[in-house]
């Protein structure tokens, strides 16, 4: 009968849905296209916004990627092996449309055939919003992670939250920091496919009781919870040239159905609907990094969200694919934490295997511990999350019950390993007591972990001495590097085209999959015609960085002189300070006439403040007031530019790495876990001034000392020098620095606003500066003017940079997956079946 009413059965047999190959040649893709912009927008040649031609475009290369996307996850589910879920706060994926184009193999075709038409891909592709769902270095991470694990052809998904708010947009005025919501969404967004069949059920707040199972064993439930809907909508992620498309699964939040039946009846209909809007609030918009927002209730909802709604789904997988025994799932299943934000994973894991899949405690547990894996971002203290223990017995009570068992358990553990040593036990506690008691997330992350790495080689070997070293004389086993890399696909193939085709012409086009073969660009170093391609390249390069400069800051970049770029979020250790120091510092040489054998040099600053951080703020302000009284000045002409770039994001990013000489790395050394732009500079031949920190130690040892600009204290200096460090003896025996600190605390840059930079020079002369920025200043300008000596050798700062990106091959993500699958995930690449 139903088969009569319903065509479409519950099931039907999939062949119907087989569908030939779509075209994918110039000709093909022009007609649906124009099939798409005519027919399903109703646009015909008046419309004048750029934004129809992209969607047509965008679904267009979509339904290229809707058939191998299928195909990808029938190879999965056919072969049954191990799979790796990827779980993060943050995805900083970047635009989308011209990574489908390069990665499908058609973006010579699009062109042709939009050509054809009249139309410019470039203005196209340049119409697509830059989705913010990250706040740096950690939500790009995941998206080079992405990026590569499709490349491997690795059963890898990613689970994060689709906020309708993403990073804010950044304006500057009169010199400040000004944040605007980024509305990334209100247009839509061709790449989602909403998926409402693979809805969840989220619980929070109510309480718990016991109750005895049908077999009459003691059972936990979790009831009169608030529920909220988690709706997945799934991004394609297609690997390079190889019929693979992996899923990104993001979590929107939504209400249920369910109204408050006590104000619904008390006649209160409105304030009932209203509620709705309380659920939805979840995933309404991303939490910047900042310590004012530590400890937000908000932020704990999020957090849980993600990994109750991931969790649910992978379980439901299974049980659809192996049915509900358990005993086979932790051999064939992986949790990635990308810090400890989704560490509530552990405790929720336990919970659904115990209260929703009647396993015992001791099962549960071997489960999560040889699933979940954590990896930490940072040695900042301060940055390591806490939760007091009140708001999760408020709005997660059974999941603080799990969480004190497991303390409970791991402190007998400790006891055993070292009896009566109670101090150790309060230290390793999952629990900080105190005035208010707090849940130590990393320490939950290490506990419930079979793996835990940090993301450079520096920041894994401080983990284990400092933060960690209980844990790690516990369980060294469990500890282990893994540094970070980036994508060349996007930061190099797709970002700088022209080098990517000089690149193919050189060595082949290998490189693109297997970055190590760029080392055989070193011999083509020595060849000056090869020299001279590659200085034409560099030139057109910093000639569009220097269009948008004008553009978005009103400076002009001339550019023969030297391209000097620190783009990162704003952080006093980053130190955009010293950057800003030594500008002055060369302000005062121009000043003073000692301009011999000058290197021009243009100067860009770009990074967003976390909004509650002020010292950031002011340092904004900083550069913004340093570079109008430099650039304004006649004196400087021909010699010295400065100017910040707002609202740095993904797609600047693919603009300013290939245009940029000289890459900015001047981190406090420890502080920085690794960084990742330092690597998107060195692919695109940059050279770096840096510090011994992050993954700097690496770039370094890659394309060896001469090739890098060094100088500064190590992190173990930094730490010798705490106890007698004195900033102010540094300046007054250093008269260059004297010098900068005169015209800084003479108000030459707030001229009329007294006072307005105190707190800021008052952080340089602090014996408790952690940054020790004071102590690193003579060697940051020494290295400087050795930079600035090997830029006037041209022929030598070209062997520098063809050096760089020879030596780049070891900072792929492709590099970094494959030790994540090599030593802690053990995933099987599995390619689909061919169109
Ligand atoms: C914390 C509390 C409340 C709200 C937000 C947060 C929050 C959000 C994002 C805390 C930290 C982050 C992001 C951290 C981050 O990006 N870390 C960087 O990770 C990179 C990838 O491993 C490293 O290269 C950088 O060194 C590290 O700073």
């Amino acid at each position: 009968m139903s088969s009569l009413t319903n065509p479409i059965k519950n099931h039907p047999n999939d062949h119907v849905f087989d569908l030939p190959p779509l075209p994918m040649d110039a000709e093909g893709l022009a007609r649906d296209f124009k099939r798409y912009y005519a027919h399903t927008f109703g646009r015909d040649r008046d419309c004048q916004s750029a934004y129809y031609p992209y969607k047509a475009l965008a679904i267009t290369l979509r339904d290229r990627l809707m058939e191998r996307w299928k195909r990808t996850r029938q190879a999965y589910d056919d072969a049954g092996g191990k799979r790796a879920y990827y779980l993060s706060l943050e995805f900083l994926m970047g635009r989308t449309l011209s990574n489908a184009m390069l990665n499908l193999d058609i973006d010579n075709a699009v062109e042709t055939g939009l050509y054809d038409l009249g139309l410019l891909l470039e203005e196209i592709a340049s119409s697509e919003p830059d989705p913010g769902l990250g706040n740096g270095g950690l939500g790009r991470l995941a998206a080079c992670f992405l990026d590569s694990c499709a490349t491997l052809q690795l059963p890898v998904r990613g689970y994060g939250l689709r906020y309708e708010y993403g990073m804010f947009r950044q304006l500057i005025e009169g010199g400040e920091q000004v944040e605007e919501p980024d509305h990334w969404l209100r247009d839509g967004n061709p790449w989602e496919l909403e998926r409402p069949e693979f809805t969840q059920r989220i619980q929070f707040g109510g309480r718990t009781e016991s109750y005895r199972d049908h077999a009459g064993r003691m059972a936990v439930r979790w009831v009169d919870t608030h529920d909220v809907l988690a709706v997945p909508y799934d991004i394609p992620v297609p690997g390079y040239r190889n019929e693979t498309v992996n899923t990104l699964r993001l979590w929107k939040a939504a209400a249920t159905d369910e109204f408050d039946l006590d104000e619904f009846n008390a006649g209160s209909y409105p304030e009932s609907v209203a509620q709705k809007n309380a659920a939805e609030h979840i995933t309404m918009v991303l939490y910047p990094n900042d310590a004012s927002e530590n400890g937000k209730e908000l932020r704990l909802r999020q957090q849980f969200f993600l990994a109750s709604a991931s969790i649910k789904d992978v379980l439901r997988d299974w049980i659809r694919l192996h049915g509900p025994d358990f005993t086979r799932f932790a051999e064939l299943n992986c949790f990635q934490l990308n810090d400890t934000h989704p560490a509530v994973s552990v405790a929720e894991l336990m919970r659904q295997l115990m209260d929703e899949h009647h396993l015992e405690w001791e099962a549960a547990w071997n489960i999560a511990r040889q699933t979940m894996a954590y990896t930490n971002h940072t040695l900042l203290p301060e940055a390591l999350e806490r939760w007091p223990v009140r708001l999760f017995r408020q709005l997660l009570p059974r999941i603080l019950e799990i969480i004190f068992e497991i303390n409970a358990r791991f402190l007998a553990e400790v006891a055993l390993r070292w009896p009566g040593d109670t101090d150790r036990q309060r230290r390793m506690s999952l629990i900080e007591e105190g005035y208010e008691p707090q849940v130590r997330m990393a320490y939950l992350a290490i506990v419930g972990s079979y793996s835990v790495n940090g993301v450079a080689a520096l920041h894994s070997e401080l983990l284990i001495e400092g933060l960690f070293r209980d844990f790690h004389e516990l369980w060294p086993e469990k500890f282990n590097n893994k540094t970070n890399g980036v994508t060349p696909r996007r930061w190099l193939s797709m970002c700088n085209p022209e080098l990517h085709g000089l690149l193919n012409e050189t060595i082949g086009s290998g490189w693109v999959r297997n970055l190590e073969e760029l080392a055989k660009l070193v011999p083509f170093a020595e060849d000056a015609a090869f020299r001279e391609r590659w200085h034409g390249i560099k030139q057109a390069n910093k000639a569009r960085l220097a269009e948008v400069v004008a553009q978005l800051c009103r400076v002009e970049f001339p550019v023969d002189a030297l391209f000097d770029v620190q783009v990162k979020r704003i952080h006093e250790y980053k130190r955009q300070l010293l950057n800003i120091l030594h500008v002055i510092h060369l302000y005062n040489r121009i000043k003073r006439g000692d301009t011999e054998s000058w290197t021009p040099r243009c100067v860009l600053i770009g990074g967003k403040a976390a909004p509650g951080y002020v010292m950031a703020k002011q340092i904004i302000q900083l550069i913004n007031r340093v570079a109008c009284v430099v650039n304004k000045d006649p004196a400087t002409a021909g010699l010295l530019r400065v100017a910040f770039v707002p609202d740095y994001r993904v797609s600047l990013m693919e603009v300013i790495a290939p245009g940029t000489d000289l890459s900015e790395q001047i981190s406090t050394a420890g502080k920085e876990a690794s960084g990742t732009g330092n690597m998107k500079f060195m692919m695109n031949g940059a050279v770096t001034i840096g510090t011994l920190d992050g993954a700097n130690i690496e770039i370094r040892d890659q394309v060896g000392a001469d090739n890098f600009f060094l100088f500064g204290l190590t992190a173990a200096g930094v730490e010798s020098r705490r106890h007698h460090y004195d900033p102010n003896g540094i300046i007054a025996n250093d008269p260059e620095l004297m010098d900068v600190m005169n015209l800084l605390e003479s108000g030459h840059f707030n001229q009329f606003e007294g006072g307005l930079f105190d707190a800021v020079i008052m952080s340089i002369r602090n014996p408790h500066d952690p940054w020790m920025t004071a102590a690193d200043f003579h060697g940051y300008i020494e290295a400087q003017e050795c930079a600035a000596a090997a830029y006037r050798d041209r022929e030598r700062w070209l062997r520098m940079s063809v050096f760089n990106t020879a030596h780049s091959g070891y900072f792929s993500s492709d590099r970094t997956i494959g030790e994540y699958n090599e030593t802690i995930w053990h995933l099987t690449p599995t390619p689909p079946a061919s169109l």
